[in-house]
């Protein structure tokens, strides 16, 4: 098994319902452990670039909205199989097909607003995390 890090963003449905904390929790009961993070407001062009895969999609518009609509947690998460592990924590995109006791099943409404995102591969982590973070902006924690 690999160390890893994977980005991890609480969206602004679950920073509104104030469990940030509860969520970093789970993180850490996972053996996550968070090297880096921010609050911040994304401006929609933040918030385009960083969902660009998804431009040709008809929810881009109501994706991007969602993101820009107040502000978000990011992290940077690091440990044996981070990414994996931080996307089985989240639970499935649609809250209601999500599993029980996952953020999403507790936390999120709707498939639009699901209150987490993570990385879904490690191409992605690595674009993520740097779409965010700069190097001296990460604390590896061994
Ligand atoms: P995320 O990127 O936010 O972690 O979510 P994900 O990997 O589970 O899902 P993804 O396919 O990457 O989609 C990104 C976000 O777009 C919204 N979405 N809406 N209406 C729809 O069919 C639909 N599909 C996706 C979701 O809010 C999803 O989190
Ligand atoms: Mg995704």
């Amino acid at each position: 098994m690999a160390t890893e890090r994977t980005l991890s963003i609480i969206k602004p449905d679950a920073v509104s319902k104030n469990v940030i904390g509860e969520i970093y929790t789970r993180f850490e009961k996972a053996g996550l452990k968070i090297v880096a993070a921010k609050m911040i407001h994304l401006s929609q062009e933040k918030a385009e670039g960083f969902y660009a895969e998804h431009k040709e999609r008809p929810f881009f518009g109501a994706l991007t909205g969602f993101m820009t609509s107040g502000p978000v947690m990011v992290q940077v998460l690091e440990g044996e199989n981070a990414i994996a592990v931080n996307r089985d924590l989240m639970g499935a995109t649609n809250p209601k097909e999500a599993e029980a006791g996952t953020i999403r099943a507790d936390f999120a409404e709707s498939i639009d607003a699901n209150a987490a995102h993570g990385s879904d591969s490690a191409e992605s982590a690595e674009r993520e995390v740097a779409y965010f973070f700069g190097a001296d902006e990460i604390c590896p924690r061994g």
